[in-house]
């Protein structure tokens, strides 16, 4: 599988990135980035110190520093840290060194290489996406699959804006476009997320194996413990379980395909996924929701990536 891996690093998207580049059957083509859970200015060198704690030399293309009509806000600082990475207080140095090409124009150039190939996942807001499209009309056409972390199935958001779900709510009209151009993609929703944690006691067992990955594991996630906010039940994945039912599609135990789309203005649910559930036609079912992932499948992704030996650069 060759991936295409957008996001707003992030400590759940710094999992779900390690996961990507120590599965044995997965090539990381490219990473674009975009502001999301913190500014691209942060964004980047944590995407690059991930590559370098895992040992991996991939490119990294910078994406859109704000989102197309909604002013970014820092909102996601107070899950990730300041840093997006938890504030981790043995953080490496890391040099970074990111390519030339604007993300939106790599995404399309990579696509037109490679017509038909690449898989992209999309764990941030959909920005650099929706730029792709607009500077390519056929940019979907030529992606193989399309994943992306983001929206609600059944209303329960995680934002001021309480039905919409983080990502989508950065920037409503970039999820829009998104969800209008892709004849098909794959849904994680914010719902599936709170139904399927990592168990404080496994969380603990992976913070203490005791290997520089689960080390790191542990660092970013010392100061953000949802055990704070007990309305979690454990360690949340949005976008390793993303990762996870991309990398490893069986994974999946239930899904249903539902016309999706991105409420725009509404006075209490602009940002909100709307799914057709009725007999009503609204538009071509476009969306593959995923309801129920192999838990199982998921933590022995996490031991193997947690315990994958580092490549040296
Ligand atoms: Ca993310």
């Amino acid at each position: 599988m060759r991936l295409i891996i957008d996001t707003d690093t992030g400590v759940d998207d710094a999992e779900a990135l390690i996961m990507a580049l120590t599965h044995p059957n997965a090539t990381v083509e490219a990473i674009t980035t975009v502001t999301g859970n913190v500014h691209l200015d942060n964004v980047n060198p944590n995407v690059a110190l991930v590559l370098q704690l895992v040992g991996c030399s991939v490119p990294i293309y910078s994406g859109a520093i704000q989102p197309l009509v909604e002013k970014w806000n820092d909102d996601g600082r107070r899950f990730h840290g300041d840093d997006g990475l938890g504030d981790w207080s043995e953080r490496p140095p890391c040099e970074l060194k990111l390519e030339t090409e604007h993300a939106a124009v790599a995404l399309v150039r990579l696509a037109t290489e490679f017509p038909g190939e690449l898989t992209l996942i999309a764990l941030g807001p959909l920005t650099n996406i929706a730029l792709a499209i607009r500077l390519d009309p056929t940019f979907p056409q030529k992606i193989k699959q399309f994943v992306f972390m983001g929206g609600t199935i059944a209303a329960h958001g995680n934002t001021p804006t309480v039905t919409a779900e983080f990502n989508i709510f950065i920037d409503p009209e970039a999820a829009f476009i998104t969800l209008e151009a892709f004849p098909y993609s794959t849904m994680l929703s914010w719902e599936t997320t709170i139904h399927h944690v990592i168990e404080w006691a496994e969380h603990d067992r992976f913070c203490n194996l005791n290997t520089p990955l689960a080390q790191f594991y542990a660092g970013m996630n010392s100061k953000n413990d949802h055990r704070l906010r007990p309305v979690y039940k454990g360690h949340l994945l949005p976008d390793p379980l993303a990762m996870a039912i991309t990398l490893q599609p069986e994974l999946i135990l239930e899904q249903e395909t539902r016309h999706v789309t991105v409420e725009l203005r509404g006075q209490y649910t602009r940002g909100q996924t709307v799914v057709n559930y009725t007999r009503y036609t609204t538009g071509k079912a476009n969306v593959s929701i995923v309801r129920r992932v192999n838990m199982n499948g998921v933590l022995q992704l996490y031991e193997n990536m947690l315990c994958s030996t580092i490549n040296q650069p």
